[in-house]
Formats: C-alpha cells, structure tokens, sequence
C-alpha cells in the first residue's frame, strides 16, 4: 500500500453556477472529503491507496462506495453503520459571493468514527498515511483515534503527511490550536496554507516559521499561497515556487487536496523536492479549473501531457 488515509467523505448537492439553493431547480450530486479527494487523487495516478472510514448504510454511503471503488481505491475496511446517516454538504455559489459551504454531518456515521470501530491496525502496511485537521475536529472519539493512527504509523516507520484545513465552521480555533499543534510536531510533510500558519503558530513570517518547525523537528513545511505558489521549508533552507497560472479558475475548493497528492505522488516517484512542490501546484491547477472537488484531477496520462511541455516525463 503506497497511501493510507482516514477522514469522513459527504455526498455533495451544488446548486448551478451562480445560482443560489433559494432560486435553483437543480443540482448536482458528487462526493468530497479531504481525505478521500487525496485517496482519488493518488489512485487516479496509479498508486495503491486505502481510505478507512465509516459511512451510513443509506444511498449517500453506497454513493461513496460507488465511486471511490470506480476510482480503484481500496476501501474494504469501510464501516457500515446501521444507525447513523452519512454526512451532507450542499454547496452554493453566487455571483460575486465565494462558494458557500453547508453542512449536514453532526449526527453522521462518521463522527462515530474511533480506535475501535475502525481498522487502524492497516496504517501498519503503507508508506504514507495522509491525515487532515478535518477529522480530529469531528468529535472526541475522531481526535483519539487520529492520535492513535498516528503513533502506530510511528511505530511502524510509516510517513505522516498532514495538512491542517482548518474549517472554522467545525470547531473554535483555540481548540483546533490545542489539538492540531501536538500533531504537527508528529508529521514528516507539512502543508499549510500561509493563513492557516498565522491561525496556528501565530506567525507568517517564513524565517520565524522555519526555526519554529525545525526546532519541533518537522523535516518538510510547504506553505501554500494560494495561486501564487508555495515555499518549501527545510531545516537550513527555503525555496519559493511559483504556481502554474489558471487562466479560468472555477472552484478553489479541492486545491489543498490536489497539492499535497501532487506532492506525494512526486515522493513516491523519489523526486526532488522542488519536482514534488511543482507537481502539487499542477495537480492544484487541474483541480481549479473543473467544478467539484475531484473532477478535474487527472490521470496519469493528462499528467504527462501537462509535464511533458516543461521537459521530462513522470511515471
Ligand atoms: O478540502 C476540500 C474539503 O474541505 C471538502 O471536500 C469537504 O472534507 C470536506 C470538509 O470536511 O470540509
């Protein structure tokens, strides 16, 4: 297994392009979850992924299943709940107003989620396992089991790659603070985005953040800014690569995901890590340029035809 991840995945009404819930007939049915648009993301480019979570056994679950499994992730370790519903999300974009996000999801089969009911033991067998700040936030019993996903996959030399997606709609940031900074200080890739920086550590400046993460011994920091580009932060260095320019963005959400598989998969092709930063930002840029979380990504194919104008080839 190249990539384990572990987070709750909704089904996703959005209402048409500038119109909003109020006015629309009409929507469209996808799925999302940050850690499940990272599993689609690697799968899509050939890697071996497993996403563990817990679903409702209602058609929303069997939504999921459905096109998770189309995508080749492996998702045999997904519990089925027979009390709890999946989660929701509808999504609304007007006009001039950024995407509007609602959530459905505090009752859902998800946020029962715990070191029991799920089969943490698995981390054991990946290279990396994938986490968000999305799944510790869901309840007690999620924030126990991502600490407890984490010191297994320390114990068995597994890579933790974390991004924070801090969503403020889900918990106050004091506590996302509390629970989120002992877990930074556990990961091998860090990926915030330079807001998310300043919310957590207090700072943006890149000189304080890199004494900061090296001081908690973090090897690899990519701060993310949006469509510019991102740094990467090492102990003794820090390097700014620009983003691709996206003549029409036409949905951000889903970016973050696409960046840090666009980061992975380049470690797992053993690329520099400059190559990995510049295939997030592709993938980043392919993510934006389609509606929904995960349409846009692309296959390996679209890939090498994107990389291949800038000179080489990625298997
Ligand atoms: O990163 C995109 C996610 O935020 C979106 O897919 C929904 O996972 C989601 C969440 O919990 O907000």
């Amino acid at each position: 297994m190249d990539v384990i991840t572990l987070g709750e995945s909704m089904v996703v009404f959005s209402s048409p392009r500038n119109e909003s819930i109020v006015q629309s007939t009409s929507a469209s049915i996808s799925i999302a979850g940050a850690e499940s648009n990272v599993a689609t993301a690697l799968a899509r480019l050939g890697h071996n992924v497993k996403w563990l979570s817990r679903i409702g056994n209602d058609p929303f679950g069997e939504k999921i299943m459905h096109d998770l499994n189309a995508e080749g992730i492996n998702t045999e370790d997904v519990v089925i709940d027979e009390k709890s519903p999946t989660g929701l999300m509808y999504k609304q974009k007007k006009g001039m107003l950024e995407t509007e996000v609602l959530y459905y999801r505090n009752q859902s089969a998800a946020r029962k989620m715990d070191s029991q009911n799920v089969n943490l033991t698995r981390i054991a067998e990946a290279k990396i396992l994938h986490l968000t700040g999305i799944t510790p936030s869901l309840s007690h019993s999620c924030k126990e089991m991502v600490l407890e996903a984490i010191e297994i996959a320390k114990k068995h030399n597994v890579l933790i790659s974390f991004d924070p997606n801090i969503r403020l709609k889900l918990w106050a940031l004091e506590d996302a603070k509390e629970t989120l900074l002992p877990i930074i200080r556990k990961c091998d890739f860090f990926f915030p985005g330079r807001e998310e920086l300043k919310q957590l550590i207090g700072t943006d400046d890149l000189e304080e953040t890199k004494t900061i993460l090296s001081d908690w011994e973090v090897p690899v920091t990519v701060v993310k800014n949006g469509g510019e580009g991102a740094w990467i932060l090492e102990e003794d260095t820090s390097q700014f690569i620009p983003a691709y320019q996206v003549n029409h963005v036409v949905d951000e959400v889903g970016a973050g995901d696409a960046f840090a598989s666009g980061f992975l998969h380049g470690y797992l092709n053993k690329r520099n890590y400059e190559t990995c930063v510049k295939l997030g930002h592709a993938l980043a840029a392919f993510a934006v340029s389609t509606e929904g979380d995960t349409k846009g990504l692309p296959t390996k194919r679209e890939l090498n035809l994107f990389w291949e104008k800038s000179g080489t080839t990625i298997r």
